[in-house]
């Protein structure tokens, strides 16, 4: 009896321990399955498909963005959506083509806000999905409603369009207002020195690039002529805010102390950061750190900068403990430019450096070196480093991340790519239209159609090849990457078909 006895409360005692263990490891999972990684993308400001030495070509050394690209999955067709800012980053935060907005162009700083209120976005689509979500960095998707009072809180903003914490500048580096905003607002700024800004007119008495050369440490060589800001002309003009006006050379430093900062204060719930970084874009401000260090002038400089940054942003996540639960996207906004306006040395110290890497073309430009980028995906422990051929837009980033975090908000225009951002797939886009400066072309397969197009062949001042041609021109990138043999003649049958594909999704 007593034996019977114990043998029951020992059986007992283990039911109730399977079932114990049962329950929790079905908890531990349900939780493993619902804890939902931070995601990051960092994003560069005209770093080229070349630029990066992960990609095989150049001559500069990034071993901080080869880390991501050796340790996750490097594209060989990453796109961006534009072959310039503005609406690369539109079509980045909405998935939607930017050529459906007409306003999609680069922007002034004092363009209002390009994306709509009601509009579908990457930290709009998180937030709901419990994410904290920050932008640090460049913003140039425009600001306000039209007529921006800068000291006042500017809205609409980041923080309408699904940013919870906001850390930008307003345009671009070398357009006014040259001032830091933090949710909306100007930092630094003093109220008895008041901040005024013109697109079209100068303020009375204020110095210019155009009329006061001495005052300058940065020659200007196309546009860039108006106010001047720590001796570097701008575009626009400006007068005020002087204690609010950003220190050009201490830009990446400050950026990253936002961005770390963010990553710090949101390690126990999951976030989102876009880190938008300005570099390789004009004007180009190394601190004096990297001043000298490439041995290619500023342009050179400021991607080491930009690589170190992006070192000591991944030890921040390491030091959290974050790097095992982080997917961090890394890319480009368009292709690269060498004299992009100031005369920096970026052509004269060149070397055997190649910006574009096999490309042709560049910023500005419907041959493939506008929108094909750097485009990295990196989640230590979970992408198993390795290389995909597959064809992705970065359109294609919010349907992707919707489905990687259990939303099903889907934009029309992006598709889902979540198993090949991972590595675990090789299915990639079918066809892609691509944009630059309103221009468009269309890739399908391994064939791209840019269509006719008025214009010069060649913008004399950046010297890049346009795209702009009389005829169709027609290339099959599979046996003639650098886009030298037009093919369109020879391939009538070829034109015909993608030009229906073309039209069917672009329209007439
Ligand atoms: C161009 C600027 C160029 C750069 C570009 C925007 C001139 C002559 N050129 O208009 O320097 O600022 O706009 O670059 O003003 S982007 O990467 O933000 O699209
Ligand atoms: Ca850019």
């Amino acid at each position: 009896m007593i034996r019977f006895r114990s043998e029951f409360v020992l059986l007992v005692a283990c039911v109730l321990l399977t079932t114990y263990s049962c329950q929790q490891s079905a908890k531990e999972d349900e939780a493993s399955s619902t804890q939902k990684p931070n995601i990051v993308i960092i994003y560069m400001d005209d770093l080229g498909y070349g630029d990066m030495s992960a990609y095989g070509a150049g001559t500069l050394e990034t071993p901080n963005m080869d880390f991501l690209a050796n340790g996750g999955m490097k594209f060989t067709k990453g796109y961006a959506s534009s072959a310039t800012c503005s609406p690369s980053r539109y079509a980045l935060m909405t998935g939607t083509y930017p050529w459906r907005n007409k306003d999609a162009k680069i922007l002034p700083g004092t363009a209002p806000l390009l994306i709509g209120l009601n509009e579908l976005t990457i930290p709009k689509m998180l937030k709901k999905q419990g994410y904290a979500t920050a932008v640090v960095g460049k913003w140039h998707m425009g600001l306000g409603e039209g007529q921006v009072d800068w000291n006042e809180r500017v809205s609409p903003g980041p923080n309408e369009v699904g940013f919870d914490y906001s850390y930008i500048m307003a345009a671009t580096q070398d357009r006014v207002p040259t001032v830091y905003l933090e949710n909306g607002l100007v930092q630094g700024l003093e109220p008895d020195d008041p901040i005024s800004i013109s697109y079209q007119e100068n303020f009375e008495g204020e110095p210019t690039g155009k009329d006061n050369p001495e005052m300058l440490t940065m020659k200007w060589h196309h546009g860039h002529n108006n106010s001047i800001v720590n001796g570097i002309p701008r575009i626009g003009f400006m007068k005020g805010g002087e204690k609010a006006k950003w220190v050009d050379e201490e830009m990446a430093d400050h950026f990253l102390e936002k961005a770390k900062a963010f990553v710090q204060e949101e390690r126990d719930e999951p976030f989102f950061l876009f880190y938008a970084m300005q570099q390789p874009h004009v004007p180009r401000t190394p601190h004096p750190r990297f001043a000298g260090k490439s041995g290619m002038g500023p342009r050179g400089d400021v991607i080491l900068e930009a690589d170190w940054c992006i070192g000591q942003f991944m030890q921040t996540l390491e030091d959290a403990g974050l790097l095992e639960n982080t997917l961090v996207i890394f890319s480009s906004d368009n292709g690269p430019v060498l004299n992009d306006g100031y005369y920096d040395d970026a052509v004269e110290k060149l070397g055997d450096h190649t910006p574009s890497g096999p490309l042709r073309g560049g910023k500005y430009s419907l041959f493939e070196a506008g929108t094909r980028v750097p485009f990295v995906t990196y989640w230590k422990g979970t992408i198993q480093p390795g290389q995909s051929d597959a064809m992705l837009s970065q359109i294609d980033i919010l349907n992707s991340l919707a489905s990687l975090t259990g939303s099903d908000e889907r934009s029309a225009d992006g598709q889902d790519f979540s198993k090949t951002f991972l590595g675990k797939s090789d299915e990639g886009r079918e066809s892609l239209v691509l944009e630059a400066t309103t221009r468009t072309a269309f890739r399908k397969g391994d064939w791209v159609l840019i269509p006719p197009y008025k214009g010069p062949a060649v913008n004399a001042n950046v010297d890049i090849e346009l795209g702009n041609d009389p005829d169709f021109q027609l290339y099959d990138l599979s046996k003639d990457l650098a886009q030298q043999q037009n093919l369109a003649e020879e391939n009538p049958d070829k034109l015909k078909s993608m030009l229906a594909d073309f039209v069917a999704i672009r329209g007439e």
